[in-house]
């Protein structure tokens, strides 16, 4: 029925949860490869900061035990990586990405999941019959930062249906809908036909939007396309392309939009919207 096939907010922050555990543990988080001296000094700053914050504005035990308890909530809703990704993430990506040269990137945020289909440079992604959406024929290249193109790129894409609902993280969507591993050609280019995505609006049912309402702040992302671009011999680039005049690109809730990042889609006379993009990877 509608009412059992309803995206929850626990149900999505398991998934998320499930899929960190499984890809991203072990390769530095969440103690394995930093050192003891390292973990001393950014432990001790964030304890201070937090004395600080209680100490200049007073905080009750009233208050306290409700932070108390809304961070248990957080975890049991499975939403660290939702709350991490969308409040935190985006300063860790300016840290990591400050010295690069290429194109701009964003955070990844909680939903890629690796090894989706591979399909070739001219492609249309996995989806529905009938998939509900504006469609979208997105087109570019792959280059180095003195221009030359790269052979032998991968172009992974995912994104959030016309509904806002992303496949492994909502009920009721094909597994692999909406999410592709695009080879380009031996120019680097591409040419996918998807859809355009609907806003998002994370989840307002658990811990992350009980702290939304609580503090008058609102849930949305504007909508975006997900990326992953690599090529052997160069820095991968994780990113995310927005479209223009969009209400939310000003008050991303997860602060991830950057000028650089905004598609402008043209009807191209066939019944569907038409973007170009290139991307510009630096040299590991
Ligand atoms: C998303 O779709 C997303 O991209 C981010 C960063 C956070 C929550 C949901
Ligand atoms: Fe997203």
């Amino acid at each position: 029925s509608e009412t059992t096939l309803k995206a929850t907010a626990a149900a999505s922050g398991a998934s998320a949860t499930e899929r960190f555990l499984t890809d991203k543990t072990g390769t530095g988080t969440p103690a394995g490869g930093v050192d003891a001296e390292r973990v001393n000094t950014l432990a001790t700053e964030v304890i201070t900061a937090v004395h600080d914050v209680i100490r200049r504005h007073q905080v009750t035990y009233e208050e306290y035990n409700v932070l108390k308890s809304w961070l248990i909530s957080v975890g049991q809703d499975g939403e660290w990586p939702l709350f991490l990704d969308v409040w935190v993430e985006h300063a860790v990506e300016e840290v990591a990405t400050a010295v690069r040269k290429g194109s701009k990137g964003t955070i990844e945020g909680p939903y890629y999941v690796p090894g989706a289909p591979t399909l070739p440079s001219v492609c249309t992604l996995p989806m529905r019959d009938g998939e509900s959406g504006t469609p979208l024929l997105f087109r570019g290249q792959v280059t180095g930062v003195t221009g030359e193109p790269l052979a032998g790129a991968l172009l992974e894409m995912w994104q959030a249906d016309d509904e806002g609902l992303y496949a492994q993280f909502a009920p009721g969507i094909p597994e692999w809908n909406l999410r592709g591993s695009v080879a380009t050609d031996d120019e680097g280019r591409f040419a996918v036909t998807t859809i355009q995505p609907a806003p998002y609006q994370i989840p307002t049912d658990g811990s992350c939007g009980r702290l939304i309402a609580a503090a008058g702040w609102h849930a949305w992302r504007p909508a975006h396309l997900h990326l992953k671009v690599s090529a052997p011999g160069h820095e991968p680039l994780t990113t995310q392309l927005y479209f223009t005049g969009d209400t939310h690109i000003a008050d991303d809730v997860a602060s991830a939009v950057k000028p650089e990042l905004v598609l402008d889609p043209r009807p191209n006379g066939r019944g569907a919207n038409e973007a170009t993009y290139d991307f510009v990877l630096d040299p590991t």
